[in-house]
């Protein structure tokens, strides 16, 4: 069995990803690391290593020593955060990168997970049911990462033969941990002031169409890409992969038909050009053809599932 290393899995996708892994490989083969000092109590049930990704050194001296196999690379600033400090966000989300490659290429790992985003597509791009492959003029620092982290990939795998897999994520919703800093947070956000019985202000216009989707979904999917054969993954960039595209209006009606007082309003702000800049939805026949994904969650159960689950914080 190969040894795990997640690297950002104290976020948002990290604690259910090791979760997920754990469960399936045992504990102590499935290693999280973050630069957070602390380990959240959620993912204790296991090995946690402090690690810095732009810490060269401590990484590849970290990934040779314990003899791991398969990483799974998260850490990144995510768009509207990265809008905020474009340099940092350049520098974290692709020197990680190259240091992950370059420890495949030179033979220490097997198989590498790098997520890619729904940001990789721009203005310029088909918006409805957008294909695999297709425009891509990304207008945001986050989304030009993704483009080129995406080709990176492609590129060490066809020069180098680097088992590097990857998925375009549209927005994920989750109730275990919270989102670090994206356009589509807003989808998560709105579930706590539900909750709370407040009046929830979307910091998106009403009719902001934008892919999403339940992380049981995306965990899902990240672990069928990894396990499935070589052969059948095909595309070296990234998956497009789709669950449900919805507006902030037609969110708000299906938790009304669970919660009939809940109210929004809306204040747009600079993440509005951001979601204007990505697809309405996402066309995901490729990754169905591949390697036989499939969502299993639309928007009425994964507002069922989030309202049922949402934890107001005390
Ligand atoms: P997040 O912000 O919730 O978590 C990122 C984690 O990385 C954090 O725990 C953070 O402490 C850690 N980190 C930051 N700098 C680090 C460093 N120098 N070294 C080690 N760890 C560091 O992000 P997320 O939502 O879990 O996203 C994970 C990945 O998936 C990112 O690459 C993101 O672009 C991609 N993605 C996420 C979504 C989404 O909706 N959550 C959608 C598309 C793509
Ligand atoms: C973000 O909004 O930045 C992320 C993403 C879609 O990549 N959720």
């Amino acid at each position: 069995m190969s040894k795990i290393l997640i690297i950002g899995a104290c976020g948002q996708i990290g604690t259910e990803l090791v979760l997920a892994l754990r469960e399936k490989y045992g504990n102590q083969l499935v290693i999280a690391a973050d630069v957070r000092e602390n380990c959240p109590d959620i993912i204790a049930n296991g090995p946690y290593k402090k690690l810095d990704i732009l810490d060269r050194d401590a990484v590849r001296e970290f990934i040779i020593d314990e003899k791991i196999e398969h990483v799974y690379l998260l850490a990144a600033l995510l768009s509207a955060t990265a809008e905020k400090n474009p340099d940092f966000a350049w520098k974290l989300n692709m020197e990680g990168l190259f240091t992950i490659l370059d420890l495949a290429k030179e033979g220490y790992l097997k198989r590498i997970f790098w997520p890619s985003s729904i940001a990789v597509f721009g203005p310029t791009t088909p918006k409805v049911e957008t294909p695999q492959q297709t425009i891509m003029e990304p207008s945001t620092v986050y989304g030009i990462s993704k483009l080129a982290g995406e080709n990176w990939c492609s590129y060490y795998h066809s020069k180098f033969g680097v088992d590097v897999r990857s998925i375009r994520y549209p927005g994920l919703i989750s109730y275990k941990s919270l989102p670090g800093g994206g356009t589509t947070d807003y989808a998560v956000d709105i579930f706590y002031k539900a909750k709370e019985g407040k009046e929830f202000n979307c910091f998106l216009s009403e009719n902001t169409a934008l892919p999403m989707m339940f992380m049981d979904d995306a965990i899902r999917a990240t672990i069928e890409l990894m396990e499935v054969d070589q052969e059948k993954v095909k595309i070296r960039t990234s998956y497009n992969i789709a669950g449900c595209s919805f507006t902030p209006k037609e969110l708000t009606h299906e938790i009304q038909k669970i919660m009939p007082n809940f109210k929004i309003s809306y204040s747009p702000d600079y993440r509005q050009e951001i979601a204007d800049s990505w697809p309405d939805s996402i066309d995901d026949s490729v990754a169905k053809k591949d390697w036989g994904w499939s969502s299993q969650v639309d928007l009425p159960k994964l507002v069922e599932i989030m309202l049922k689950n949402v934890s107001i914080p005390v």
